[in-house]
Formats: C-alpha cells, structure tokens, sequence
C-alpha cells in the first residue's frame, strides 16, 4: 500500500489547550505523524510519495470561500496588530447571540470555530493546505486503480465542518477527499470514522445527502467530546435519512463490545452498496491513549484492518487521532497490515 506524506505538517506545533482547567502541552503534536511514518518504513509497507498540488477547487467542495479565507489570512493579522503566542478563540455565538460575522480579528475566529482546540500559528495554514493535498493524493491513486492508500495527514479534519474549525481539525481531509471521488464519477461513498471521538464535522458536511454514508464508531458524546453531535437518532435529514449511523459506547468499551459495533457498521456500509470506501483513521481507542476510554490492545488493530478488507472495497485510510505517541505507529500500520493480509 502507497502511504502519501508531507513534511509540512511540521509547520503546525501549537503551544498548549485547556484540559481541566490548567493549561498543558497540545497532544496534536508533530511527534504523533514522525511515529507513524516510521514505523511505516520499519515494516516496509510500500513506498511513501508526496503529494501533489491540487490547488484549493477540490478543498473548496467541502469548505467555503470565506472560511479558507479567514485561516488563510489569520495569522498574518494577528501578527499585524501586534499578536504575541498562539491565536486562540475565546468567545463563541451560542444560542443567545447573533450568528453573525463580526469585524475583529477574534470575533470572527469564534464565529469560524466551535471550541478553542484548534490553535493557529504560523505555519497552521500550510500544514493544513498540505494535509488536504496528502489526502487527495492517496485518493487520486484509487481513482487510478489501486485497492487501497494511506493519507498520513496531519493536522486530522473529523471535527471540522464546512466553515467550522475545532478539536485539533481545520480542514476535513477525508470529507474532501470522499467528494473529489464523487466528483470524479464514484457516486456512493461511505466513510467510516473509528476515531475515539464522533466526526461531527463529517457527519455535519453530508448529513442531507445520499451519495455519502457516514458510520462512527466513539465514546457517547453524552459524556465525551464534542458532546453536542452523535447520539444514536441522528440518522440523516431530507434527502440523506437513513446514511448517517452513530454508534457511541460507554468508557471502558475493550475488542468484544467495539467489534460487534463495528459489524453492525460495516453491515450498513454493504447494504447501501458502496462503491468506495473511505477509512477516517484514529487509534485513540487505545487502552493506553491518554485522552480516551476505551481499551483496544495492539492485536486488536490488525483484526479491525481484516474486518474492513472484508467488505471487498476499494479503500482509504485518512489519519485521525491518537496520542499514546509511542504505540501510534504500531497501531495504525497494524490497522493497514490487517487490511493488506485481509484483501490477499
Ligand atoms: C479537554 C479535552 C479536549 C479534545 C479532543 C479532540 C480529539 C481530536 C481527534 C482528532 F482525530 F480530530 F484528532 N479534547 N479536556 O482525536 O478526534
Ligand atoms: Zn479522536
């Protein structure tokens, strides 16, 4: 399997988030995607390509005008009045205030994001552009032929919607890359979220369509991030009922309970006749993630990639999350070699 990879990801370090009240080191940290690369070189899973430039149409599909513009654009205003650090949002339009665009540099950073996880610096932009481009790439391959690829993206994108950013996500890589294949002539997608938290922003860019089905397999956002979006009865609305599946388990969820979840995911993928599938990659499910609850084992990783190579699709793995930083290679490449001993 090709594994597509750009260095620029190192461009975006942010500084701290605020976990429990105290301000503490980001856990999206470059380290995250050096751990997985390597480890894809140790086990020789093929050949590692940079991606190439698809400019920002294939980026404008999922995003708008006005937010790529405002990311684009922030850091360098912050620098102009005098920024010092990070820039981080502080206020955001909840229900009581108007949803509307402000003119401030920090108004409209609230009105473009949902928390303040999502840190911007100076290179924030291009590790994000590059990570998009990382994605379309590995996707570009499978509309070529292959049977599978890996965007080793980061910063990941789950979390962040059409004009939306938030928990470590700017751009939604595996959404841009799902509808460059539909725009490209594969009219039914499904992605599947196994990342520790819910894709909202996935599940919010294709919730009133039917020519991509969303399945997320997480912790119940009754008691874990982003808390607002994947309950069971979001099903899809108009046009797309019926192509949005969530799945949340409780904290402590091991193999047995996420594999049965995971069966009843891949069931719906195949009954909806998908014709291509796109993998959005998190292995903060790991027992020992240091944000997470659930406890998969190492072992469980290369179980899960067969069980995908199971449902015979052509495949994309998008990377998500993960933060046990030392075991985040072994449990992705895991997932991707269960897959490859799957399809052969
Ligand atoms: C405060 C904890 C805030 C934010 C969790 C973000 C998870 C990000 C992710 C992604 F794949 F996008 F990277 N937690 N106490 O893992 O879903
Ligand atoms: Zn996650």
């Amino acid at each position: 399997m090709l594994t597509f990879y750009s260095d620029d990801h190192h461009l975006h370090h942010g500084n701290c988030e605020l976990i429990d009240g105290q301000l503490q080191p980001c856990f999206e940290k470059p380290q995250r995607a050096d751990h997985i690369l390597a480890r894809v070189k140790d086990r020789q899973l093929g050949e590692v390509r940079a991606p190439k430039d698809f400019g920002r149409a294939p980026i404008e599909r999922i995003h708008s005008a006005a937010y790529l513009d405002f990311f684009a654009g922030a850091w360098d205003r912050w620098q102009a009045q005098g920024g010092q650090g990070d820039l981080l949002p502080y206020t955001w339009p909840a229900r009581t205030l108007r949803q509307q665009l402000p003119a401030s540099l920090h108004g409209q950073l609230g009105y473009y994001s949902f928390d303040a996880g999502a840190p911007i610096t100076a290179g924030t932009w291009q590790a994000a552009y590059s990570a998009a481009q990382v994605a379309l790439s590995a996707q570009a391959q499978i509309t070529q032929g292959a049977h599978s690829a890996f965007a080793l993206c980061r910063p990941p994108g789950h979390h962040a919607a059409g004009d939306v950013m938030g928990g470590y996500c700017y751009l939604n890589n595996a959404a841009i890359a799902a509808q460059a294949f539909i725009d490209q002539g594969r009219p039914k997608v499904a992605i599947l979220d196994v990342d520790y938290h819910h894709g909202n922003g996935t599940q919010d860019i294709f919730y009133q369509r039917n020519d991509v089905l969303f399945a997320s397999i997480h912790g119940d956002p009754a008691a874990e991030f982003p808390f607002f979006l994947g309950y069971p009865d979001e099903r899809g609305a108009g046009a797309g009922e019926g192509c949005n599946f969530n799945y949340p388990l409780p904290a402590g969820s091991g193999w047995a309970t996420w594999a049965a979840a995971l069966e009843q995911a891949c069931q719906r993928i195949s009954d909806y006749g998908a014709e291509v599938l796109v993998v959005s990659l998190g292995v903060d499910t790991f027992k020992d993630d240091p944000i997470s609850q659930f406890k998969l084992d190492s072992p469980d990783y290369l179980t899960m990639g067969k069980r995908i190579a199971a449902l015979g699709l052509p495949t994309l793995f998008v990377m998500e999350g993960g933060y046990a930083v030392e075991a985040i290679g072994v449990n992705a490449v895991n997932v991707l070699e269960g897959f490859e001993a799957g399809t052969s």
